[in-house]
């Protein structure tokens, strides 16, 4: 079997992906049909990387700030109840299709005057994914609550207290909080976090997507159960050497997303992604698609380049996966079924 066709048919675990990122173009045409229903112009929403955009000055818009510009761009189709339920359903049957078996995604409830309430934000996201559960019954589907770190301290305490009230009465679907935003902005709000810990969520929370030593020992010493991306640890990466034996000795497990920050420039290029240092170090990691609308990209497509690049097998890629089921936040007897599925394809 050819590494493409491979990488597509094994199970696979999905740990990190933004709701309105991983909107396909197929599905933004959707929503704003839905919006717009008597409009064909459909509104140029690009994939990174297609196209140079300049700002004000006529200089080249950096590709990290541009992704950040797209999400927002998406967000403006997702403002009501119906919209988020759509959506949520089309990526729930994508990365189905793609042969992920448990997917955990993320999402920044928002307030849309006059339409949508953070309350129903998190609502429609609910029931799409309970409805989900009957059409697509191979894939297990949990959800995070975003905190934006850009949004300030109201709007985080906000989510924070939502995703404990919303823990409490969906227990089997809200399992944590995501810390991520704009890397360069705001705060990583680490107090705020600890509330949300000590109510029994777990924290996934995004941590050097780009220099800055102060902030990552911080994230580092207060100890989330996954972090995302990690990028600039290692000396090579605009880390040091203190960073990474840091984070090694954490052994927290680090969630891995190599198309999206090869396009987002924050890694030169796949060869040199931060991947290499962490699985030749044999630190716990896992691998995801981040956003796999604005990178167009699959889990599959992820599983591919690591064969490609760094010469893993079909064996490698299993273990990778019955891993990543242990740093899940899906509960010991679903980890056991999903364990269970995996072995079957060895
Ligand atoms: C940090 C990111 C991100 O929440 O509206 N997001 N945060 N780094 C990244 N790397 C590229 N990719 C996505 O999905 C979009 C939001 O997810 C976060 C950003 O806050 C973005 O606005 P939701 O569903």
């Amino acid at each position: 079997m050819d590494i493409q066709k491979m990488c597509k048919s094994l199970p696979k675990i999905e740990l990190h992906a933004h709701l309105n990122g991983s909107l396909s173009t197929e599905t933004l045409k959707k929503l704003h049909r839905l919006h717009n229903p008597n409009d064909n112009n459909y509104p140029e929403i690009f994939s990174l990387g297609e196209k140079e955009f300049l700002d004000e000055n006529g200089k080249p818009v950096p590709p990290l700030r541009l992704c950040f510009q797209t999400f927002a761009a998406i967000q403006k189709l997702t403002i009501t109840s119906e919209s988020l339920y759509l959506a949520t359903c089309e990526v729930i049957r994508e990365f189905s299709e793609d042969n992920v078996i448990y997917l955990e995604l993320r999402s920044t409830p928002r307030k849309v005057e006059g339409l949508l309430t953070k309350v129903e934000y998190i609502e429609a996201i609910i029931l799409a994914i309970k409805e989900c559960a009957k059409k697509y019954p191979t894939i297990l589907v949990k959800l995070l609550i975003s905190v934006d770190r850009k949004q300030g301290c109201q709007n985080a305490e906000e989510n924070i207290d939502l995703a404990i009230k919303f823990m409490k009465k969906y227990p089997s679907y809200i399992v944590g909080i995501d810390l991520s935003g704009e890397p360069t902005m705001g705060d990583a709000f680490l107090h705020l976090l600890e509330t949300s810990r000590e109510a029994g969520l777990k924290i996934a929370a995004h941590c050097a997507e780009v220099p800055n030593e102060e902030e990552i020992m911080r994230i580092l010493n207060f100890k989330p159960d996954r972090l995302g991306h990690c990028t600039c640890v290692h000396p090579n990466l605009k880390g040091s050497e203190k960073l990474f034996n840091e984070l090694l000795k954490s052994k927290i497990p680090v969630e891995l997303c190599l198309t999206s920050n090869v396009k987002c420039e924050t890694v030169p290029s796949y060869a040199l992604h931060q991947f290499k240092y962490y699985y030749e170090a044999g630190h716990p990691i896992c691998i995801a698609t981040d956003d796999k609308g604005v990178f167009d990209t699959t889990l599959s497509a992820e599983f591919e380049i690591i064969c490609n690049q760094f010469g893993c097998e079909k064996h490698d890629l299993i273990k990778l996966s019955k891993s990543a089921v242990s740093y899940s936040f899906a509960s010991e007897e679903e980890k056991v079924k999903l364990l269970s599925i995996i072995e079957q394809h060895q």
